[in-house]
């Protein structure tokens, strides 16, 4: 992957940080409203109302975690991704969050994956979220990971864990953030000429495959998930053995 980026990485046109806001997508949404070039990335420290995905909110207290979202313009050269492959972009996403982790923080290999479609999972407990919203011609690509909440009151109620604290020791915030652009570019490019990949590349690090799942949907669905359709869709084999596909929604691991 890394060898396509002779030349370094060139998704990123602008890197704003930003100590309060209220969500970073909610930001850069505007920006791409207003017709800001590709590439546009805004970091916060805090957010007064972080967006999770279906309306839920993301919580993180001040200085804790890495909090992001990048501007993308999919439609555009050098390796244009039409829109129907737009809903391959989440799966690239967490293919770069889970890299970058891993090299940032090497403690971390081989105890952390992905729960389809993007939760990043360290030994089952969530440590990262991403949401990728679209409007007209621009996407919205946000991450939050949390990177170091060792000490740290955490919200009430909420089952989370952090990067430092599954290894025991402090996580560079802003060589994550580097890690996660030079692959989050890597993985844009390579999905626009290849959107196929996106999926390979996106299934040696699900941890959903071959466990018993809970689809929750309009109706929810309950079996084994046994793999992924080449638009990303998980496909679930009931105890009938009948496959359903999972376009979206959210999905409970049983063990
Ligand atoms: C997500 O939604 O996981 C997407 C989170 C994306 C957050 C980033 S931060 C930068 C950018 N700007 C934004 O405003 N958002 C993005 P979802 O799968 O719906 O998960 C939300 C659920 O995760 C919540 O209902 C909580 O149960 C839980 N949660 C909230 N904050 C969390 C945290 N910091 N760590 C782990 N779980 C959390």
């Amino acid at each position: 992957m890394v060898d396509l980026l002779v030349g370094g990485p060139t998704l990123v046109s602008a890197v704003r940080w930003e100590p309060t806001v209220t969500s970073t997508n909610e930001l850069v949404a505007a920006a791409g409203q207003a017709g800001t070039p590709e590439g546009l990335v805004v970091v916060a420290d805090r957010q007064t109302a972080g967006r999770g995905r279906r309306g839920r909110s993301w919580e993180a207290p001040a200085g804790t975690s890495l909090m992001l979202s990048v501007l993308l313009r999919p439609s555009l050269p050098p390796a244009p991704l039409p829109p129907t492959s737009w809903p391959l972009l989440p799966l690239m996403t967490g293919t770069a969050v889970v890299e970058a982790c891993r090299a940032v923080v090497p403690g971390l290999a081989g105890r952390v994956g992905l729960k389809w479609p993007n939760d990043l999972l360290v030994e089952g407990v969530k440590a990262a979220g991403i949401l990728v919203e679209s409007a007209g011609d621009h996407v919205v690509v946000g991450v939050g990971i949390n990177v170091d909440w060792r000490g740290v009151q955490r919200p009430d109620g909420l089952l989370a864990t952090s990067l430092a604290e599954a290894v025991d020791g402090p996580v560079d915030r802003w060589a994550l953030l580097e890690a996660l652009l030079v692959r989050l570019d890597a993985g844009y490019r390579l999905a626009g000429l290849d959107p196929g990949g996106v999926v390979r590349r996106y299934v040696p690090d699900c941890v959903t495959l071959g466990v018993a799942v809970t689809a929750h949907g309009a109706a929810p669905v309950t079996g084994t998930a046994v793999g992924l359709t080449p638009d990303g869709h998980l496909r679930i084999r009931d105890e009938d053995g009948r496959d359903h596909v999972v376009t979206a929604g959210d999905v409970e691991h049983l063990r």
